[in-house]
């Protein structure tokens, strides 16, 4: 049997380090079509988004403390202790003190991270704010479609029963409502101003799914997912995809997202309610200029940059 030297050992280390660079730069370089940043989340837009990025921060600032010292302190007695001549085995039948201490500082910390988790998952979840803007999103096979409040600023009531491909959102044709909503392809949004989302799907289930947001909500047929709201922080172009694997064309699946001022969606909107209501000229259907489909978020403020 050959005895390793120190140098031999520190050797070995460091080219198990060298080899594995490649691989530790190759992975996140392959998540980077989606996020637009290699190294750390993409820019977070929300509220809710804020407060999330700040627990997975916690939790990996305390993954990549607690990894520094237990392989600091493994390696330092794996080199120690290392098989020499003429020093003889040492046996150990542990330690009751230690056992008990490293069982007892995880579950702590465990049990810490649950409970401000579940804090943070409770602040997401309460209902949405009364001034919230409320927007109707019903899913198929491949794409979204929007709907606001007309002047009356309430939409239709809706069935999902009634919801098929030639009743998009299931409302009623009777109801005056209806013709009042304003339905488009994109979703365009108020900075600064709460969005209550009610999410439909028309035949599978689909995902409404924006990064940028810390969003990810299934849509599910004959039901009303009415627990998401969320309030963006700034102005921007986004993509909603969908995240749920639908068919064949699911890929494809996506919609642009406006995050526009208050200004900017009031006369996006207000056209289009006083255009369903008859007292206006018509207006083109398709949304601001701006709005061929973003390859990928693009901020129209600045954005400090996401680390982690
Ligand atoms: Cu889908």
């Amino acid at each position: 049997m050959k005895y390793l030297s120190f140098r031999r050992i520190v050797s070995r280390i460091l080219w198990t380090g060298i080899l594995l660079v490649p691989v530790l730069l190759a992975s996140p370089a392959m998540a980077e079509q989606r996020s637009g940043n290699i190294y750390g989340l993409p820019p977070c837009v929300t509220t809710v988004g804020e407060q999330i990025d700040g627990l997975i921060k916690i939790i990996f600032w305390l993954c990549a403390v607690i990894f520094v010292l237990t392989q600091s302190t493994y390696i330092y007695y794996l080199i120690k202790y290392r098989r020499r001549p003429g020093v003889p085995a040492h046996y150990s039948h542990g330690n009751n003190t230690l056992e008990v201490i490293w069982t007892t500082a995880p579950t702590l910390v465990f049990l810490a991270l649950a409970i401000y988790g579940n804090r943070i998952w409770e602040n997401i979840h309460r209902p949405a704010p009364e001034n919230s803007l409320v927007v109707d999103v019903s899913s198929y096979q491949f794409g979204w479609d929007m709907r606001y409040p007309g002047v009356s600023g309430k939409l239709a009531p809706i069935d999902i029963r009634k919801i098929g491909p030639e009743n998009r959102f299931g409302t009623d044709p009777e109801n005056p409502l209806t013709a009042q909503d304003v339905v488009s392809n994109e979703l365009v949004i108020p900075v600064g101003r709460p969005v209550h989302l009610l999410l439909h799907a028309r035949d599978v289930i689909h995902s409404f799914y924006v990064p940028e947001f810390r969003l990810y909500q299934d849509c599910v047929p004959g039901r009303t997912i009415g627990w998401v709201w969320f309030q963006a922080t700034r102005t921007g172009d986004f993509q909603l995809a969908c995240n749920q694997l639908c068919g064949t064309g699911h890929y494809n699946m996506k919609a642009p997202i406006h995050v526009v001022t208050e200004e900017e969606f009031q006369k996006w909107l207000v056209p289009r309610q006083q255009r369903n209501a008859g007292t206006a000229q018509p207006v083109a259907p398709a949304a601001p200029a701006a709005s061929a489909a973003p390859k990928a978020a693009t901020l129209t403020t600045p954005v400090p940059k996401t680390t982690l």
